[in-house]
C-alpha cells in the first residue's frame, strides 16, 4: 500500500517527518498542502485531517495526523533503530517526545515564534500580544535550559544516548527559531547537537525552504533567545 505524507516544507512539524523519511530513504510520497493559500482549510484537506493542519500520513483509506505519532508509526513500520524496541528505551523516546511537544514546542513555537511571524497568531491588542511573547520567551528559556543542561549536557542525543526520532523531532522544532534569528548562544550543548544533527545528509534539502523563509525575515526586530 502506498504511503503519502501531506506536508508543507516550512512547517515546523512537517520538517522532522520529512527529514526522517529522506534520511532513511523510506518509500513515502509527498504532497504539498499550501498553507500560504489556505489549501489546508478547504473541505478536501479537512476530510484528511479535521484539525486542518499538516502533516498527515495516508496509507490507502487510513489517515494519521500528528507528527509525533507519524514518526513513531514510520519508524515501527520500517523497523528503524531510531525507535528502539526494548521497552524502557522506547519509553525514554516517548517521554522525550511528549516533553518536546507539550513543554518546549508550546511555549517556543506558539508563545514566542508564531505570534511574531504569522499575522493569524497576532493577539487582538498590543498589550495582549506583548504579554504572550514575553510569557512564551520566559517559559521557553526554562525549557531550553533543561534541554541544554539536563539532557544534552549529559548525553550527545536526547534519549538513550543515541540518535532517535526524538532528536529528529526536537531539532526541527528548535531550529525553527532561526526564523526569528535565535542563535542559542546561551545553550552551548543545544548548539553542538544542532551542529551534529545538521550533518545528516537530508538536512540541507529538507530545510532549504525554511532557511529561504528565514532569509526573507532577516532585518526585522524579533524577541529572541
Ligand atoms: N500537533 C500537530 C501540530 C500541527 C501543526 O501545528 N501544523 C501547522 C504547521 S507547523 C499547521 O498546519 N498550521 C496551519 C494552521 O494551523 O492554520 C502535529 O504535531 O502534527
Amino acid at each position: 500500500m502506498t504511503l503519502k505524507l501531506y506536508m508543507h516544507p516550512v512547517s515546523t512539524v512537517s520538517r522532522p517527518v520529512r527529514l526522517f523519511i529522506q534520511e532513511k530513504k523510506l518509500p513515502v510520497t509527498e504532497q504539498v498542502v499550501d498553507l500560504m493559500t489556505g489549501e489546508h482549510l478547504k473541505p478536501e484537506y479537512s476530510a484528511i485531517n479535521p484539525s486542518k493542519q499538516v502533516p498527515a500520513l495516508e496509507e490507502g483509506d487510513w489517515r494519521l495526523p500528528e507528527s509525533s505519532a507519524i514518526l513513531k508509526y514510520l519508524a515501527s513500520r520500517f523497523d528503524c533503530p531510531e525507535y528502539p524496541k526494548e521497552l524502557k528505551e522506547r519509553a525514554k523516546v516517548d517521554s522525550a517526545m511528549d516533553w518536546i511537544n507539550t513543554m518546549l514546542y508550546r511555549d517556543f513555537g506558539y508563545g514566542l515564534l508564531y505570534p511574531q511571524i504569522f499575522p493569524q497568531h497576532k493577539r487582538p491588542t498590543d498589550d495582549q500580544h506583548k504579554g504572550t511573547v514575553a510569557w512564551g520567551k520566559e517559559k521557553c528559556q526554562t525549557a531550553l535550559a533543561i534541554l541544554d543542561r539536563d539532557i544534552l549536557g549529559k548525553n550527545d542525543y536526547i534519549a538513550n544516548n543515541r540518535i532517535s526520532i526524538a532528536d529528529y523531532f526536537g531539532v526541527c522544532i528548535v531550529t525553527a527559531g532561526e526564523l526569528i534569528g535565535c542563535k542559542f548562544d546561551n545553550y552551548p550543548n543545544v548548539k553542538r547537537w544542532i551542529g551534529n544533527m545538521s550533518k545528516l545528509s537530508a538536512w540541507g534539502p529538507v530545510n532549504e525552504v525554511m532557511y529561504g523563509f528565514a532569509g526573507s525575515l532577516k532585518g526585522q526586530q524579533f524577541e529572541t533567545v
